[in-house]
């Protein structure tokens, strides 16, 4: 048996445990960041684009923000389509701040870099990981590599492993008080090396279905379409999928569109789920482990940062000076803002799909919505606040 100790265990190396592993070494915190997969499993994952204020400032206190900075692209408004109408809805105008169009690919390689130049003990490929006696004072962590087991001995453990890890399965069943709601359809993205239809987002309801003009930069464009929950990714062709796309478009859109191979094609189902709470004992949750929306707000990866925020500062709080009140709070803050995203998320998911339940009067109450944020600044302001990012 291994036998290590270190001060904080992360679970889960995606951009939660990356990011916090990162912030924690900058002001002197150790630890150790375990994941069961292989670092280019978790590079080749294709997940959010958008990132808010307030993961920017966290990206730059973390030193990894000089690559986002060059190559990133500041966005200072959306586009909405509905009907036969388009309008923007402008971010800067609204509450003087824009968002960084910088993939979440992008930032977890930035987030490994930085870890592997300050010597950051990262483990890949482990297995069998179990957290004990995360109610005592002692907690420790045991997992297997390559047949051999190991333990490691620490203050505190940070659930940062995603929706199907083992962190928040930890906290008893009779414990946990757990929110979701299931969408009746799912995205189809796909990536494309073609240059984007658009230099901002285009959010569209079109009679077919949602659909989403995204990009990662000037010749890697990322599109979405809503579809059924029974489709999959082989169910449709490049040719099938850029056709849908045109149909979901204004004609003067679809009429500049770029069409190309396809690099890579998934399709995400869409829930919203919360699991309070967020803290047990020495173990604490962040990021997909405790909560998921749907990727309409952009607010997963955001909302995983906000996590962090909280929790760094309430283990350097901690460490710096012996005051445990950010710690005995994180759930409690962390899920207030948690909440928000979720409710902006379900909103901008209401507003903007084809629910296959709508009666009439749902389908023209949408319609009401969307005439109404184009109509209305104070609807706008609203809607720049939640997406650029409500402040942590
Ligand atoms: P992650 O799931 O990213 O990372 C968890 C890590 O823990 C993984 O690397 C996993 O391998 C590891 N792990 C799991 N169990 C473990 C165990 N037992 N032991 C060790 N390691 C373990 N958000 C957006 O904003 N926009 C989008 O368009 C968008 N698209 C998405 C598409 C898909 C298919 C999915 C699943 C999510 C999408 N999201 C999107 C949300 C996504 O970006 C998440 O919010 C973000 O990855 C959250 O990061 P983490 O909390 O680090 O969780
Ligand atoms: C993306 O570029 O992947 C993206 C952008 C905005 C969203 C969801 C996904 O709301």
């Amino acid at each position: 048996m291994g036998e290590l100790s270190t001060q904080v265990v992360i679970i889960g190396g995606g951009p939660s445990g990356l990011l916090l592993s990162q912030l924690l070494h900058v002001c002197g915190i150790q630890s150790v960041v375990l994941e069961r997969k292989t670092k280019n499993y978790v590079l080749g994952r294709i997940r959010a684009g958008v990132l808010e204020r307030g993961l920017l400032h966290l990206m730059r206190e973390a030193g990894v923000a000089d690559r986002m900075e060059r190559e990133g692209f500041t966005h200072d408004g959306t586009l909405i389509c509905y009907g036969n109408q388009m309008f923007r809805v402008d971010f800067k105008h609204h509450t003087s701040h824009s968002v960084m169009v910088y993939g979440q690919t992008e930032v977890t390689r930035d987030l490994y870099e930085a870890r592997e130049k300050s010597g950051g003990e990262i483990v890949f490929n482990v297995e069998d990981v179990e957290i004990h006696d995360a109610k005592t004072n002692a907690p420790f962590v045991t997992y297997k590599k390559a047949g051999t087991s190991h333990r490691i001995t620490c203050d505190f453990v940070a659930g940062c492993d995603g929706f199907h890890g083992i962190s928040r399965k930890t906290i008893p069943q009779k414990v946990r008080k757990e929110y979701e709601k299931v969408y009746p359809f799912g995205w189809l993205g796909i990536l494309s090396e073609t240059p984007p239809v658009s230099h901002e987002l285009i959010y569209v309801n079109s009679e077919r279905g949602f659909a989403l003009c995204s990009m990662r930069n000037t010749n890697l464009s990322r599109y979405y379409i809503q579809c059924d929950l029974s489709d999959r990714p082989e169910d449709w062709s490049d040719n099938a999928f850029w056709t849908e796309l045109k149909l979901r478009l204004p004609p003067d859109v679809a009429s500049k569109l770029v069409t190309g191979p396809t690099i890579e094609k998934s399709i995400a189902p869409l829930r919203s789920f919360v699991s309070e709470p967020m803290r047990w004992g020495q173990l604490f949750l962040c990021g997909d482990a405790a909560h998921i929306v749907p990727p309409t707000g952009a607010k997963g990866l955001n909302t995983a940062a906000s996590d962090v925020n909280y929790l760094y500062r309430a283990l350097r709080q901690f460490y710096e000076t012996g005051d445990t009140s950010g710690i005995d709070s994180y759930s409690e803050v962390a899920l207030s803002r948690v909440w928000k995203a979720e409710r902006f998320s379900w909103w901008f998911s209401s507003l903007m799909h084809r629910y296959p339940d709508h009666s009439e009067f749902d389908f023209r109450i949408q319609v009401a919505e969307l005439q109404f944020l184009h109509g209305n600044q104070a609807a706008q302001q609203a809607m720049a606040e939640n997406y650029v990012g409500l402040p942590y």
